[in-house]
């Protein structure tokens, strides 16, 4: 039994369990049954659910530490109904396993990637085998951590297309550029870069994979058929580098012709023109390109080795062809000074892209900043639990990052990260040709929270909402003396 906890009632709609549907639709291909209960969409009585299915073993799905909060009490739970194994697994217990361990519970933590680790585990039940053995297991044995070595990363094509009949995918539907029935799914995983505040290098060993584009066609055409979606967000850090590939599953939407468009995150120096022709006539309309920084010496020590030379052409032939880019980049480096923060604004500034986000560092568990944090920034003190984890690290718009590793005041870093988001936030409607959607959208995330998470939950919601409204206005709005420091306001 695969369990998906429930989001905390602030954050937007909940979005498709990629993770979960996978490694259901890998095992039970391979001599198993799995189900998914799916907390984030539905209330289920899982004490009855327990007696139905009588699982042999149980997963949560920890994708984030916002999850790990619904995880943890879960696994209380769970715990006083059912002696069977539990294991969670997802990015986050897999960048801190002892702390989740130790903090929210579970028997066993699974490390990266799930579908064939499970099948180990699967199997090992079914033998009547202990599961301590297996690779890719965490766990304490008499108070002590014990972790067993990291599997390679899989072949993604040896995996099949994904089994959307063990969810309700109309659930999953949001708003996005030009489309409003909006699904994620993945063509790839990984990526092949290495930089320090990312955990990709970790966790998908540097490596970027290609899911076989028959497969991902496969899916989308059950989304588009069986559901009718008419938008996809490719979930891969970087979408399908491989340009044969990439054009196999471009050339692929073009024949099909579907009433669909989607959207991707790139880096620097993958795509030429015709790539980006070829995407927009295959439906591509929003794409997001990780600059990160304006100074070459910064992308150098970030190891973020793009060139920021191919910026402007990169996002004018997007642009040109019809691509929403927006341009992302991160302020507050360790070190960084007004200079440079000034650099990275001018920057931004000078490209033609309609979107800019201006994001504040925080550093993620599993990334070379997270694990440089105790010697070089003793003077905040790292998070060290599941909750600690959920609200100073994963920010949600609004939040305010509480440390600050470089030489440039906090409020002017916050001044400008909101000054940009309050400017996102209008364009991003023009860019959907609706001048009324940023309201509509409240509107429907307030109504999707009353049913959701009920009364409370709403009232709840709608004070996140108001609170995220006003710091976003109230930093956009009333520090115009910084916004002319950095040329943003005459
Ligand atoms: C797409 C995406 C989203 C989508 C959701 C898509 C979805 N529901 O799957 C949206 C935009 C909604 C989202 C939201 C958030 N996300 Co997000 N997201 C991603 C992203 C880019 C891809 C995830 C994905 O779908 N991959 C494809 C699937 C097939 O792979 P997978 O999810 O990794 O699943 C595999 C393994 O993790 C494992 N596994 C997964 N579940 C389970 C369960 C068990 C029991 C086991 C054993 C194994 C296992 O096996 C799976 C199959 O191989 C990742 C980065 C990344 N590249 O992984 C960040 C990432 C997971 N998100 C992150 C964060 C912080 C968030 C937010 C908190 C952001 C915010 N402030 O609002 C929210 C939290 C949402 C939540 N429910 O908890 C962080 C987590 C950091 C951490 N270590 O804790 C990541 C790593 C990005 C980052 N580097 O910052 N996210």
């Amino acid at each position: 039994m695969l369990i998906n906890p429930k989001v905390p009632v602030y954050l937007r709609m909940p979005s498709m369990p990629l993770g979960l549907v996978s490694i259901a639709s890998y095992l039970n291909r391979h001599g198993h049954r799995a189900i998914i209960i799916e907390r984030s969409v539905k209330a289920y009585d899982l004490r009855a659910e327990l007696k139905r299915f009588q699982p042999d073993v149980i997963g949560i799905s920890v994708m984030s530490f916002l999850s790990g909060i619904d995880a943890k009490k879960l696994t209380q739970r769970l715990r006083r109904f059912t002696g069977v194994p539990i294991i969670w697994g997802g990015q986050a217990p897999s960048a801190l396993p002892e702390m989740s361990l130790r903090d929210g519970g579970p028997d066993y933590v699974m490390l990266g990637e799930g579908e064939l680790t499970w099948q180990a585990v699967a199997d090992a039940l079914a033998r009547g085998e202990p599961l301590d053995g297996i690779p890719g297991l965490a766990y304490l044995r008499k108070n002590a951590f014990v972790s067993n070595s990291i599997p390679p990363v899989a072949d993604l094509f040896q995996f099949p297309e994904m089994d959307w009949t063990l969810v309700e995918p109309k659930k999953y539907f949001s708003t996005f550029f030009h489309c409003g029935k909006m699904l994620y799914l993945h063509a790839s995983k990984g990526c092949p870069a290495a930089c320090i505040f990312c955990s990709n290098k970790q966790y998908h060993q540097s490596c970027n994979r290609c899911r076989d584009p028959r497969h991902v066609l496969d899916d989308i055409d059950r989304y588009v058929k069986d559901y009718g979606a008419d938008g996809i967000y490719f979930s891969d850090e970087l979408f399908c580098p491989r340009r044969d590939l990439r054009t196999q599953l471009c050339e692929g939407l073009i024949e099909r012709n579907y009433p669909l468009v989607w959207g991707c995150q790139m880096r620097l120096g993958v795509l030429n023109e015709a790539d980006v022709r070829l995407m927009a006539r295959a439906g591509c309309r929003w794409i997001l390109f990780g600059i990160e920084s304006g100074s070459k010496e910064r992308i150098a020590s970030i190891k973020k080795k793009i060139n920021l030379e191919l910026a402007y052409q990169t996002i004018e032939w997007c642009e040109k062809a019809g691509i929403t880019v927006q341009a992302s980049f991160i302020i507050g480096f360790p070190g960084e000074t007004r200079e440079e923060l000034r650099k990275t604004v001018d920057f931004a500034k000078s490209l033609p892209s309609s979107l800019v986000a201006l994001n504040i560092l925080t550093p993620i568990p599993n990334s070379e900043i997270w694990d440089l944090w105790d010697s070089d920034y003793p003077q905040y003190k790292k998070p060290a639990d599941i909750r600690a984890c959920a609200y100073k690290v994963e920010q949600n718009v609004g939040d305010l990052v509480p440390w600050n590793f470089s030489r440039v005041p906090m409020r002017e870093l916050r001044v400008i990260h909101f000054y940009y988001q309050w400017v996102d936030f209008s364009k991003r409607d023009s860019v959907n040709q609706d001048f009324y959607g940023v309201f509509k959208k409240m509107a429907q995330d307030a109504f999707s929270r009353v049913f959701r998470h009920g009364l409370s939950g709403f009232v709840f919601g709608a004070y996140v909402s108001v609170k995220q409204f006003v710091t976003v206005f109230f930093y956009s709005h009333f520090f115009p003396g910084i916004l002319k420091k950095y040329g943003l306001r005459r």
